[in-house]
């Protein structure tokens, strides 16, 4: 399992939150405005469209060396080669996802309570996802939001780089890393955005200001 996460802005798709306007256009400019890393999660898809989708995002991610994560799927993670896989609670654990496809591939792990942390296999994740931070419109089947002060006591119980996700917008980006996030996980705030490149620019020069108040 790799230690490094150096990642602070990760683009988490949904064709949804896109508009109309083509998929691989909004994650290339993503990209393009500052995005470190993407994970594809298209709910609505079939498993041969996902994998399509996911060939053809991993060849935009390769020319850009920014990491390809596929949410849940982990034959398609495989098949693609992607460079980790994210699952939830709900998903595989990670001891099931390891004896898939042995330890070389990365798997990040959301987090939607402080009892998660000692879920089987939790020890191994890449990083934790911080699932949802503030309640969203995008994900309506969350239990509760972990709001500033559990992201702050959970910064407090692991070193584990933690990604929030879950209504993150450019307002309030600074204060989430200032409360102990390592990195932001963004759907509609790129996604939906009219430009989302300058959205992405946005958002990492609000990480930057979140540091400074570490
Ligand atoms: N997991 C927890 S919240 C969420 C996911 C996939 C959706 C976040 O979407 P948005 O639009 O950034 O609030
Ligand atoms: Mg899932």
């Amino acid at each position: 399992m790799p230690k490094l996460f150096p990642y602070r802005l990760y683009l988490v798709t949904d064709e949804a939150a896109c508009l109309g306007r083509d998929f691989f256009w909004v994650v290339e400019e993503a990209i393009k405005g500052g995005v470190d890393i993407v994970q594809l999660r298209e709910k609505h898809l079939d498993n041969d469209a996902f994998f399509e989708k996911a060939m053809k995002l991993k060849r935009i991610c390769r020319q850009y060396s920014i990491p390809l994560i596929i949410n849940d799927n982990i034959d398609v993670a495989v098949a693609v080669d992607a460079d980790g896989v994210h699952v939830g609670q709900s998903d595989l654990s990670i001891s099931a996802v390891i004896n898939r496809v042995g330890v070389q591939m990365p798997i990040g792990l959301s987090l939607e309570r402080f009892e998660d942390l000692k879920a089987e296999g939790a020890e191994d994740a890449w990083y934790y996802g911080v699932s949802p931070i503030f309640s969203t419109p995008t994900k309506v089947d969350t239990v509760s939001e972990w709001g500033l002060e559990g992201l702050s006591s959970l910064r407090k119980l692991t070193d584990k780089k933690l990604v929030a996700i879950g209504n993150i917008k450019i307002e309030n980006a600074a204060q989430i890393i200032s409360s102990g996030a390592d990195c932001l996980a963004v759907v509609s705030g790129i996604c939906s955005a009219t430009d989302p490149a300058s959205a992405a620019a946005a958002f990492k020069s609000e990480i930057a200001k979140g540091l400074k108040n570490l």
